[in-house]
């Protein structure tokens, strides 16, 4: 409604302002569940609705509040003339048009009012178009594909040679994946999302939300926001490994943004030391708790898990200013709210004291009526316990390499000992809360309680067996139906357990006309950004694994660590290991035939492939080529 457009000579603008709330919540649900004391623009004290109250408010019903916004199109001819009238441009007698648009909005970081202290959208967007209208299309296009292609072209994959199936439209490709007879539509699948990376995660831009920058509603799924308790994680999760390490900046900035609030709430709120972080964020980067059910809005452990995006970026690419000067402090500060947080259980442990898993519940029997009820809340829960273990862990090595917060490491390393271990049920899956509680949901999509094998590090074969063999008994306990992201994430979770045929189930699951639309986007549904990604990232867990080695010992780098019989032959390009590593591989029947790898820093690491490791001390830059046999070529 506050939009304009305006055409002169040859060019065209929209200038607006976008609404000042955009509030997802119908505002009879805030009513009944009483709360509309949380929101003083909609609601008086006394609980009736101003008089304009509605779920979107433009500038003039909210204190001129809302982001500008402004777009600009300019047509460029070489012959035929260009008009501005009522509004539209017309382009007439011309052979070649180039139009050349650029958008911009008021926005001026996390912690200034787009309204009261925003940029002038308008000369942005103008300086924008003013620079690329200097240069000829020819030249835009060629410098655009040579941006794209730089990142774009680091990775090839092929699982498999196109089929006549391939040959179908997408849709179809899609309704009919599971049949067995497409193996590269899982190919295009993962460059899709390489693709979508590249499109919309760039250094200085918004991290990718729930639909990345692909929203085209005023009130969208969940706000657009950034659900912290899984999906925004699992859009990063493949970024590293699929070679597009510069695309992990805005969520590395919006880590250490959120810490800003976080530091005051964990002060302010909870009267303890550090940050902490909820299951929610937005772009204005809110740390505390939003409304709701308990066992979705109450989750103290953002920090704990969005320290793992730091650490992992230093793990690959090995920069150690970085670590220095925007992990460690995040990391450090995440872990003194751990300390701060946790409780004795009065039996020896460290428990967290009010606790979630996330978004699930259980059913207990009350103990003075014996009536049977559900729950979400209880003491330390599984994942809390796994993201303290990592936590405390990782910022005792990171305190190590840096040489800094020895007593701190000593302290962490003492409340480390003492964490609640994670527990095996009476049908030898792993509990996810301390006590045996009987599921609500069996089959609930958050595998939260699993954390530790995906995307953590703490349990594995060769370490944890026994946890090794629980974990998968919960995903069979839990099945193979799920929405779109909690697919995802089952993928990666079968591809950690090694076995290949079970994540190939999952990614038929996935891409499924139920879970994914004929645009390849993922569908929850609705429509959420997330499942790409997790998908993307569970198919190079099955090609490459590197998470258990370690920064101060040597990398472990795994070689077709869960190759399905669905992909007999195939190879990869450029795919990326901890401690900076590209490799490339080729394999045949269903065997390793020949792998290369570039060693960027000159870290020394153990190769692996079927029942076979080698040891390697590289230099800077080495090359390494090795057989299907990993012998040295
Ligand atoms: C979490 C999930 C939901 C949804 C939402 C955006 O709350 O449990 O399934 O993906 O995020």
């Amino acid at each position: 409604p506050t939009a304009k457009v305006a055409a002169a000579g040859a060019g065209i603008s929209l200038t607006g302002q976008a609404p000042g709330l955009a509030f997802r919540r119908p505002l009879d649900w805030v009513e009944q569940k009483g709360a509309t004391w949380k929101y003083p623009e909609l609601w008086n004290e006394d609980g009736s609705r101003k008089p304009n109250a509605a779920q979107v408010l433009y500038g003039a019903d909210i204190d001129g509040r809302g982001m500008g916004f402004n777009c600009d199109l300019t047509v460029k001819l070489v012959d035929g003339q260009v008009s501005a009238e009522g509004g539209k441009l017309t382009v007439r007698g011309a052979d070649e048009a180039v139009l050349l648009i650029a958008a911009a909005t008021s926005y001026n970081g996390f912690d200034k009012s787009p309204s009261r202290q925003g940029r002038d959208a308008a000369a942005i967007s103008a300086a924008a178009l003013d620079s690329a209208g200097k240069l000829a299309w020819d030249e835009l296009l060629a410098r655009h594909v040579a941006d794209y292609r730089n990142l774009f072209d680091r990775v090839e994959i092929d699982l498999g040679e196109p089929t006549a199936a391939s040959l179908r439209p997408t849709d179809e490709r899609i309704a009919h994946f599971a049949d067995g007879e497409d193996p590269s539509l899982a190919a295009l699948y993962f460059q899709f999302a390489r693709y979508l990376m590249i499109s919309g995660s760039r250094p200085g831009t918004q991290p990718l939300n729930l639909q990345g920058i692909w929203n085209d509603q005023v009130l969208p799924p969940w706000a657009c926001g950034y659900t912290t308790n899984i999906n925004a994680e699992m859009n990063y999760w493949p970024v590293e490994i699929i070679g597009l390490s510069e695309c992990h900046e805005p969520l590395l900035r919006m880590i250490e943004e959120l810490a800003v609030d976080g530091r005051r709430t964990a002060r302010d709120m909870f009267g303890r030391r550090g940050w902490v972080a909820q299951h929610n964020t937005t772009i204005w980067r809110g740390a505390q708790p939003v409304d709701n059910v308990p066992q979705c809005s109450w989750w103290p452990m953002a920090q704990g898990w969005l320290r793992r995006p730091m650490w992992e970026h230093y793990r690959f690419g090995g920069a150690r200013r970085f670590l220095a000067d925007k992990a460690y402090p995040v990391m450090r500060d995440a872990a003194l709210f751990g300390l701060d947080w946790l409780v004795d259980d009065g039996q020896g442990h460290l428990v967290t004291p009010v606790s979630t898993s996330p978004e699930n519940r259980f059913r207990y029997g009350d103990p003075a009526s014996g009536e049977q009820k559900t729950s979400g809340v209880c003491m330390g829960c599984t994942m809390d316990m796994a993201i303290l273990r990592e936590l405390f862990g990782y910022c005792i090595a990171a305190a190590e390499v840096l040489g800094v917060d020895a007593g701190l490491r000593a302290e962490l390393a003492a409340a480390r000992e003492k964490l609640l271990p994670p527990r095996i049920g009476s049908a030898g899956q792993l509990l996810e809360w301390p006590t045996e509680f009987k599921e609500n949901d069996p089959q609930h999509r958050h595998v939260s309680h699993l954390y530790g094998l995906h995307p953590g590090d703490q349990i594995s074969r060769d370490t944890t067996p026994e946890l090794f063999a629980a974990v998968r008994r919960s995903l069979e306990i839990r099945g193979d139906e799920a929405t779109g992201w909690s697919m995802g994430w089952k993928i990666n979770l079968w591809a950690r357990l090694l076995d290949g045929d079970h994540a190939c189930k999952m990614i038929r699951n996935l891409i499924s006309p139920e879970r994914t639309y004929p645009n390849m986007f993922d569908a929850h549904p609705p429509f959420q950004i997330d499942g790409n990604f997790g998908g993307t990232a569970g198919i190079s867990e099955m090609l490459l694994q590197s998470h258990l080695g370690t920064d101060s010992g040597g990398e472990v780098i795994d070689l077709l660590p869960a190759l399905p019989a669905a992909w007999p032959s195939g190879s990869v390009r450029g795919l990326v290991a901890r401690g900076g590593f590209t490799v490339d591989m080729a394999w045949q029947e269903g065997k390793l035939t020949a792998a290369t790898i570039v060693s960027a820093r000159g870290r020394p690491c153990k190769v692996r492939h079927a029942a076979k490791t080698i040891d390697l001390t590289t230099t800077p830059a080495q090359t390494i080529r090795l057989d299907g046999e990993l012998g040295i070529v």
